[in-house]
């Protein structure tokens, strides 16, 4: 084993020959995900995140975690599809459903507009009342009053409903949308991919080759896009295993994903609590450091604090996430669903995270332009083994 993760690693650990395999750059297989996976020792699945988070960032930039400030938006909660872990759309009695006239969408916006934010992060339900002409409409509306946002908006679920409603392809879907102002796309919707999760848990919901074909249409038309993967809802480690594979292969052929950001369910107001494993927070760094060993042609991994809150987004940090999400003014799909994280993290606050972390702020714009390296601070931080001690 190479001699500077031996010292990480110490001699002849079990996962030597795969810790070989990251220093020598050389691609992991299925075989050596799983065993990852299976494995008890999380100090040395993170220090190997570590080690493949600081080799993507590049000389000068190993301790840069990056950060935006940006909003939620989110048009409507109206969906058709019964997705068995969404607490958000097709509410009952205690969180009414709603639809947003362009005037209504321009207020939330310009709330948020106000406190500085550069990004716009909008999805929203399946509602056959918000039609192609209805997103035209509301992206024009909002490039036209902020022309300086960003809009990362409409998951490949939402491209594939509003392309089939119109009858046209997921090519004119996005170039429509595009030349209203959409700007890159989040990576919503991915959930699981294999088919028997989402035969359980979101029957009918666009398929993996689907949701993997409109992302790559759209990397073909020079979108950004993102990739998400959904844990806690009956998946097995060879599932997101698989996951991880197919998007690294799609990757591969049109290269436009930025970052992965794996999810975790929260289940308030589903039925599905009994039928799936909640994952642990060792579960939920696994995904960090595995993704981003796994994913070696993807640049960023994701801790969003949102799902995973403060204090595990920041061990994360250490496991392979370069990335803390946003400032997120708004969030309705997992408060609706139980998360209780302070919603609008101030950007001193976000900034503070990082620092207290270990790592240096970098606020970012949606497609990962630098707008700000903070200062540098040295800080004296826990061991690492203590901060995830005490997560367990
Ligand atoms: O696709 C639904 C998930 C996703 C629940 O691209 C739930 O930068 C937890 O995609 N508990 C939407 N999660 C969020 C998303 C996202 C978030 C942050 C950044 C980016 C990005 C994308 O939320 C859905 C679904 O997988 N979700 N219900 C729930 N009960
Ligand atoms: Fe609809 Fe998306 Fe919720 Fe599924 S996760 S019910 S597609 S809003």
């Amino acid at each position: 084993m190479a001699v500077v993760l031996e010292n990480v690693l110490g001699k002849a650990n079990p996962l030597g020959d795969i810790a070989q395999k990251v220093y020598d750059g050389v691609r992991l297989t299925r075989e050596d995900a799983i065993r990852l996976y299976k494995s008890d020792d999380i100090m040395a699945i993170g220090a190997l995140g570590e080690y493949a988070r600081k080799r993507a960032a590049g000389p000068g930039r190993e301790k840069y975690v990056y950060y935006i400030h940006n909003m939620h938006l989110n048009p409507t909660n109206m969906c058709v599809q019964t997705c068995r872990f969404c607490s958000y759309a097709n509410p009952t009695g205690k969180n009414p459903s709603y639809t947003w006239s362009i005037d209504q969408v321009l207020d939330a916006a310009r709330r948020n507009v106000e406190l500085g934010i550069h990004e716009i992060h909008m999805v929203g339900g399946l509602n056959p009342a918000c039609n192609l002409d209805y997103y035209e409409e509301v992206l024009k509306a909002l490039k036209a009053e902020f022309p300086h946002i960003h809009m990362k908006a409409m998951t490949a679920v939402e491209i594939e409903y509003l392309a089939d409603l119109e009858g046209i392809s997921y090519e004119e879907t996005l170039k429509r949308l595009m030349a209203a102002g959409l700007g890159s796309m989040p990576g919503g919707g991915a959930e699981i991919f294999d088919d028997g999760v989402r035969e359980r848990m979101a029957v009918n919901k666009t398929t993996a080759a689907v949701w993997l074909e409109i992302h790559g249409v759209a990397h073909n038309l020079g979108l950004k896009t993102n990739a998400t993967m959904l844990t806690g809802i009956s998946e097995t480690e060879e599932n997101k295993v698989d996951h991880m594979l197919q998007l690294r292969e799609q990757q591969d052929k049109t290269g436009g994903f930025q970052c992965f950001i794996p999810l975790k369910c929260y289940y308030d107001g589903t039925n599905i609590q009994e039928e799936v494993t909640e994952p642990t927070a060792i579960d939920l760094l696994k995904d960090v450091a595995i993704s981003r060993l796994v994913l070696d042609n993807f640049p960023h991994i994701k801790a969003y604090w949102i799902q995973l809150g403060e204090t595990l987004a920041q061990v994360a940090l250490s496991f392979g996430a370069d990335d803390l999400d946003g400032t997120i003014a708004e969030e309705k799909i997992t408060h609706a669903a139980g998360a209780t994280t302070p919603l609008q993290l101030a950007k001193e606050r976000m900034e503070e995270l990082i620092y207290t972390a270990g790592y240096l702020p970098v606020e970012r714009d949606t497609v990962y332009n630098i707008k700000r390296v903070a200062e540098a601070k040295t800080l004296t931080i826990p061991p690492l083994e203590q901060r995830v001690a005490a997560l367990c």
